[in-house]
């Protein structure tokens, strides 16, 4: 990519504002400035006050406050001329003409990022780590990315990549006697480093969940018969009278949905209309929503009724749920006698976690909120610190780790014919290099571009 025109851009949100930042990076970005500001008095990095006058006024525009970043120590490599204007859109709009006049060109989105990307200031794992702590719904998942941000992730496929490496050198060391077999210490040498590969691209592929979960949040939807509470518990859990309780079965018809952050991760809580057979149109129709969210749903907060025990019903419920992540909400054992065996009835079903509970006094609320955090975060651990944040970065993951096994596969059961062995070995490499963006083609990089913010 050639296009090193000067570009401009909004880089706060659009609004009124104390403040606006208006971001300018390219080789003419200086010369551009020139007729609005005294550009002769800019000092590298450092915050300086000045006017910015309008060629069409006498008085100045605005008062500004200026930043200069000179090529190639900026974010994006080039020159970069950040305004802090007063956030007053008239302004703003203003400055932006004015600075579009001169020859710069607004921005697109992720312009400024694909820059430092070009100019290699950061690998294509960092900037995606720029678009997902930007995207950020929690500090869990803004952490996450800050991590990415300074290369932790880059830091272990270098390494992995050095691994395959190596075992590539042997193996066309190897080739050049290819009449002889090779012998057992030398292929040791080479499966060693290609299981340490393995092992590695599965265990960030087991994070990718985790990932997604950070960068996207899950869905939790209490199901269950009608009447059982789950407009009570999902009132509760949001803190305030949000759905409508009564005790005529069939009440919630709608779904309602409340956001809160559980463990660091942003849930999406979803109340539905009871399941049971009827002929009221609207309540069939609520209830085609309520299967429709437990279909896509993340985890099910099944609910039944504790002095009932496990009905028929129940089980036509629990019948209709694929999720794997189910925690069983037995409600209401504010009406058990205190003798009675609340969990009894319940202990044989397959449900990951079973929570005595009673929306009416507030019983057993913190283990179930406990009890969702625990299954999220057996989502994959944050093991080496590293989560896969990113589609891409999975199923190039994925790319990688067949290339790999493909490869051992060939080199345990023909381990005299290297030549089969290393066009996956050089696949897996190639995988690699996509990963980190040092193979990249245009159409990749415009998806991954495209997806930032104007000014980012
Ligand atoms: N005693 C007792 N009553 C409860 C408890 N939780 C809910 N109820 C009552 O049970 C009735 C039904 O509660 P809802 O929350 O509307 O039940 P629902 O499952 O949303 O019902 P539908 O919307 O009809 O599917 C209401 O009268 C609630 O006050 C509880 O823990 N103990
Ligand atoms: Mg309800």
């Amino acid at each position: 990519m050639t296009d090193v025109d000067g570009i401009v851009a909004l880089a706060t949100p659009p609004g009124r504002s104390g403040v606006a930042v208006i971001r300018t990076s390219g080789a003419h970005v200086l010369e551009a400035l020139a007729p609005f500001i005294a550009i002769e008095t800019l000092s590298p990095r450092q915050a300086q006050l000045a006017q910015f006058h309008d060629p069409d006024s006498h008085s100045p525009l605005d008062q500004v406050l200026l930043l200069f970043f000179p090529q190639p120590h900026s974010f994006t490599g080039e020159d970069v001329v950040e305004i802090h204007c007063h956030g007053a859109p008239v302004v703003v709009t203003r400055i932006l003409s004015l600075l579009v006049g001169q020859g710069l060109r607004p921005s697109h989105p992720g312009e400024f990022s694909q820059r430092a990307y070009l100019n290699g200031k950061m690998d294509l794992l960092q900037a995606e780590a720029v678009i997902a702590l930007i995207e950020s719904a929690s500090l869990r998942s803004a952490r996450q990315s800050a991590r990415q941000l300074t290369g932790t992730l880059s830091l272990q496929l270098q390494q992995m990549r050095q691994q395959l490496l190596h075992v590539l050198v042997h193996m066309e060391a190897s080739l050049d006697f290819s009449e002889e077999e090779i012998d057992p210490d030398g292929l040791e040498q080479m499966q060693q480093p290609l299981q340490q590969v393995a092992d590695r691209a599965i265990r960030l592929l087991d994070s990718a969940r985790l990932g997604q979960q950070l960068r996207q949040g899950v869905e939790w939807v209490i199901a269950g018969r009608p009447n059982v509470g789950k407009s009570s518990l999902f009132n509760r859990l949001a803190g305030r009278d949000k759905a409508i309780v009564t005790d005529i079965p069939g009440t919630t018809r709608d779904t309602n949905e409340h956001d809160l952050l559980l463990d660091g991760i942003a849930v999406r809580l979803i109340d539905t209309a009871g399941l049971r057979p009827s002929h009221d149109r609207i309540e069939q129709a609520g209830m085609e929503r309520t299967r429709a969210c437990v279909a896509q749903a993340d985890g099910i907060l099944l609910m039944v009724e504790a002095q009932q025990g496990w009905l028929a019903e129940d089980q036509a419920i629990l019948d209709q749920i694929e999720s794997r992540q189910i925690i069983l909400v037995i409600n209401k054992c504010d009406l058990l006698a205190t003798d009675e065996p609340a969990l009894q009835p319940f202990m044989a079903l397959p449900v990951a976690e079973r929570i005595l509970c009673s929306c009416q006094t507030g019983l057993g609320m913190e283990p179930l909120l406990e009890a969702m955090a625990r299954l999220m975060s057996q989502d994959g651990d944050e093991g080496e610190g590293t989560v896969i944040m990113a589609i891409r970065q999975q199923q190039v993951l994925q790319r990688l780790l067949q290339a790999v096994k493909e490869c051992q596969g060939l080199l345990s059961h023909h381990s005299n014919s290297l030549e089969l062995a290393a066009p996956p070995l050089r696949q897996a490499l190639a995988a690699l290099g996509e990963l980190v963006g040092h193979v990249t083609n245009q159409e990749l990089l415009q998806s991954v571009f495209s997806r930032f913010c104007i000014g980012k």
